[in-house]
């Protein structure tokens, strides 16, 4: 059975990575999307793609969710066209740099923070008031085996996973008197442009990431997504931690044979 079918899905940063490999699956079973990213001509080839392939309705908005301000826009064009999202994949998250604190960059610290942790934030408190009305619902954070486990460099990374761990406990808290259900999905090493972006587009370096042993796909993350999306109205998954095989944790891993 399909719990998702004919739903409302918002996922923010769908233009690559986990949320468009989310967008992916949750419509190839009936769910309609409200996506949003930075870039807008990918979410628009994207969106043409799956209402095609799958009659879904999806709606694409350019946003950028470290601005309140353009998050607020966001939920007047959903009060607009009268849209309640019944879950939100607070997808959208980076990292930058894996430089020592002593040696950090501020303006990456930032961005992390203001993407990561505020930017999570601005969109939950747009639009988790409108999903309470609505009835249930379900909330489901992208956060990391970083957020479990830190490591050298990960400082800022880790601190704002750490921190997508405990607003997720929290929010879950807050939430116990309505039907709102909050998950947070931790992936460890998974294959997508996360590298690319975290080494600012060194190719070379971002590929060693990923060349070590057999990452995750960003479609193994999906399926995780929707088995929490379907799971009946009165179960509950607080955090689904999900690693590739070869990686039991941060530091202990297979290598594949050369
Ligand atoms: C991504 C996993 O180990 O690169 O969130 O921090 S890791």
């Amino acid at each position: 059975m399909s719990r998702v079918k004919g739903k409302y899905a918002l996922i923010t940063g769908a233009s690559a990575g986990i949320g468009e490999a989310s967008a992916n699956l949750l419509a190839s079973k009936g769910c309609n999307l409200i996506l949003t990213a930075r870039r807008e001509e990918k979410l628009k080839i994207l969106a043409q793609k799956l209402e095609e392939k799958h009659s879904v309705k999806v709606y694409i908005y350019p946003v950028d969710v470290r601005v309140n301000e353009s998050v607020e826009l966001l939920l007047e064009s959903l009060k607009a066209i009268k849209t309640v999202p019944d879950f939100l994949i607070n997808n959208a998250g980076l990292a930058l740099g894996l430089e020592s604190v002593q040696e950090g960059f501020i303006y990456k610290w930032d961005a992390m923070i203001d993407t990561n942790l505020k930017g999570l934030l601005y969109v939950t408190r747009a639009f988790l008031p409108l999903m309470i009305q609505k009835g249930e619902g379900h909330i489901i954070n992208i956060g990391s085996t970083a957020g479990w486990q830190t490591y050298p460099g990960g400082n800022v990374y880790n601190a704002t996973k750490f921190g997508v761990r405990a607003l997720s406990d929290a929010m879950s808290l807050d939430l116990v008197d309505t039907d709102i259900k909050v998950s947070c999905v931790a992936p460890g090493n998974c294959e997508t442009d996360f590298s690319l972006v975290r080494f600012e587009g060194d190719k070379d370096r971002a590929a060693k990431v990923y060349a070590r042993y057999k990452t995750l796909e960003a479609k193994d993350v999906a399926d995780a997504i929707l088995y929490i999306l379907n799971t009946p109205s009165h179960v509950n998954i607080p955090y689904l931690r999900i690693m590739p095989k070869a990686q039991r944790n941060v530091y202990i891993f297979k290598e594949k044979k050369s």
